[in-house]
């Protein structure tokens, strides 16, 4: 494939609410989009980066740069060589930086699959056309307010709920959504590491409300801590920020550190080393479920084909746009029933529309390949 230019651009859009977890305050989302455009086609991804390094060690600044003077570079070396799936291991020697991976092998593999007329979902091998979608509640000054919010979900079809948590926003929380919505609703939660072992009889407060699984309870690097507490509480450990690759998968699954695997694109290098992740997890008989980085439309595309895999078996923080952006960057994923659609166009499946493009642009940087 031959590449001819790629442009970086820096957009921020406002949520539709403020988005609280354990590390901090979101009230826009902020992101470098990255646009390859080849002789045929031109593939988009964005980057899953934040302005400050407080989910991940990774940081949008650092991004925009670890991308233009090391990792365009090294694949500029393969010249008319280049294909997505060459990308991950050119790359090898940089180490980290797996979210700038991720967004240049993406849009290298969007513009790759519309060349060639193949959707994501199919390259990928998804076998559902739609995916149950799932919501990630913030944080919230009260109970009330949550009980509000989580109706509201509710309401609109969201067919699970997880509940961001942290300590003194925890048991009460759980309790309160469990005893106002009834035992058969599917109900999680995510600490994003706000705890320690320490808190393990804490912990095991919140095995009576019968959740399908705690998200990362303790530090990204503590697989050992997790398999320790995996056997003082029965609700299920699930894993985000500490998989970086299928080799964490099965290390993790291996010491009994997870019985449930977040599956993030961005966070492990891309699409195709989360397909990887996909299958470690199906081989040793361990359900996985999409997570999410507040993605617009162009990152939720891919994320929808990626759940539609056999293995994606719990709903995903798949969520409809609107339970972020008022105005999308694509046209709208809307819930039907509870579910995303698949896209099944070429590529990521979506056009990015230029006038709401414009409006979140902040600036735009041209690399010529
Ligand atoms: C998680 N996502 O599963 C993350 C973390 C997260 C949907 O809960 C701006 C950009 C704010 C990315 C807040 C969900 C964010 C973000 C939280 C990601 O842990
Ligand atoms: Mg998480």
């Amino acid at each position: 494939m031959k590449i001819e230019n790629i442009e970086l651009r820096r957009v921020r859009l406002p949520l539709v609410r403020p988005f609280r977890t354990s590390f901090g305050t979101a009230v826009e989302r902020e992101t470098t989009l990255v646009r390859v455009v080849t002789a045929n086609a031109e593939g988009w991804a964005e980057c899953a980066a934040e302005p400050d390094p407080l989910y991940s060690s990774e940081f949008l600044d650092a991004s925009d740069l670890v991308i233009r003077d090391h990792l365009i570079p090294r694949l500029q070396a393969l010249g008319n060589g280049l294909t997505a799936e060459k990308v991950a291991t050119t790359l090898e020697p940089v180490k980290g930086h797996f979210m700038s991976k991720a967004v240049l092998e993406t849009a290298i593999l969007d513009a790759q699959l519309k060349e060639t007329g193949v959707s994501f979902g199919q390259y990928l091998g998804a076998v559902h056309d739609t995916v149950p979608a799932g919501v990630s509640v913030g944080i919230m000054d009260s109970i009330d307010e949550l009980l509000d919010a989580v109706e509201g979900y509710l309401a609109e079809g969201y067919l699970r709920i997880k509940l961001k948590i942290e300590p003194g926003w925890d048991i009460a929380p759980v309790r309160a959504v469990r005893e106002r919505f009834g035992p058969d609703m599917l109900l999680q939660v995510d600490a994003n590491t706000a705890y320690t072992l320490a808190d393990a009889r804490h912990l095991a407060l919140l095995d009576p409300f019968d959740l399908l699984l705690m998200e990362q309870p303790m530090k990204e690097d503590d697989l050992m801590g997790h398999a320790n507490l995996a056997k003082l509480i029965s609700t299920p450990i699930c894993l985000d920020e500490s998989i970086e690759s299928a080799r964490d998968a099965a290390t993790a699954i291996t010491l009994g550190a997870c019985s449930i695997i977040n599956v993030k694109p961005a966070r492990v290098g891309g699409y195709l080393e989360a397909r990887r992740i996909h299958d470690v997890a199906a081989a040793h008989g361990v359900p996985v479920w999409c997570g999410g980085m507040l993605e617009t439309g162009i990152g939720r595309a891919a994320n929808v084909a990626l759940a539609g895999l056999p293995n994606f078996v719990l709903p995903g923080d798949t969520s409809a746009s609107n339970r972020y952006y008022a105005e999308d960057l694509t046209a709208p994923f809307v819930l039907e029933k509870g579910h995303l659609r698949v896209p099944t166009g070429p590529g990521i499946g979506v056009e990015v529309l230029p006038d709401a493009l414009k409006r979140v642009t902040v600036t735009t940087t041209n690399i010529t390949f």
